[in-house]
C-alpha cells in the first residue's frame, strides 16, 4: 500500500481516492493543502476494487496520527463511507463527477449514509475536492495558530481579489 507524501513533517491529512481517474478533481484539495502548508499524504484505494486494503488502511488512519480523511470517488462511491465504517477518524466526503450521472450518483451516495455512521459531505466536483481541504485546514485551526493565520491569510486574499474585480459593484 503506497502513499505518496508532501509537505513538511509528518502527514496530518490522508487524502484518498477511489481510482487514478479522481486525481483531476482531487488534485484541487492537494493545491489548498500545499498552500496552507499542511502536510498530507494521498492514496488510491478501492472500496470495490481493494477492499481488504481500504479496511487496513482505515484501521490504521489513527495510529498515523491524520486529523481526517478527505476521500472522493465517483459513481457507487462507497469510499467514504467505508472508510467512516472502520475508523474514528472524520472522513469528509467528495463525489467525484461521474460521466453516466454527473455526480449525482457519487453525491447521493455518499450524503445518504445511515444514522451512526456520518461522512462530512462536500460539493460535487473540483470545488467540493477545495471545500474539503479547507474544511480539514479549519479543524486543524482550532489547534494550529499557524494554519489558523494561514488561512485567514487565505481568505482576505479572497475577498480581496473580489473587491479588485472591475466588475465589483461595492455598495
Ligand atoms: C470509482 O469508480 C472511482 O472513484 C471512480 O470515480 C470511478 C471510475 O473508476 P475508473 O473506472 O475510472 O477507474 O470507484
Amino acid at each position: 500500500m503506497r502513499a505518496v507524501t508532501d509537505g513538511r513533517g509528518a502527514p496530518r491529512v490522508g487524502v484518498v481516492m477511489g481510482s487514478r481517474s479522481d486525481f483531476e478533481t482531487m488534485a484541487g484539495a492537494l493545491d489548498v493543502l500545499r498552500d496552507l502548508d499542511i502536510a498530507y499524504e494521498v492514496r488510491v484505494l478501492s472500496a470495490h476494487r481493494t477492499p481488504h486494503l481500504l479496511a487496513r488502511y482505515a484501521a490504521r488512519a489513527e495510529r498515523l496520527n491524520l486529523s481526517c480523511l478527505i476521500a472522493g470517488a465517483g459513481g457507487a462511491a462507497h469510499l467514504p463511507g467505508m472508510l467512516a465504517a472502520f475508523t474514528r477518524v472524520p472522513v469528509l466526503g467528495v463525489p467525484v463527477q461521474s460521466r453516466a450521472l454527473s455526480g449525482q450518483d457519487s453525491l447521493l451516495s455518499i450524503v445518504q449514509m445511515p444514522a451512526g455512521v456520518p461522512v462530512a459531505t462536500f460539493a460535487i466536483g473540483a470545488a467540493g475536492a477545495r471545500n474539503a481541504a479547507l474544511f480539514a485546514a479549519a479543524l486543524l485551526a482550532t489547534t494550529d495558530p499557524g494554519v489558523r493565520e494561514r488561512l485567514d491569510t487565505f481568505r482576505q486574499a479572497q475577498t480581496q481579489a473580489v473587491l479588485e474585480d472591475p466588475y465589483f459593484d461595492g455598495h
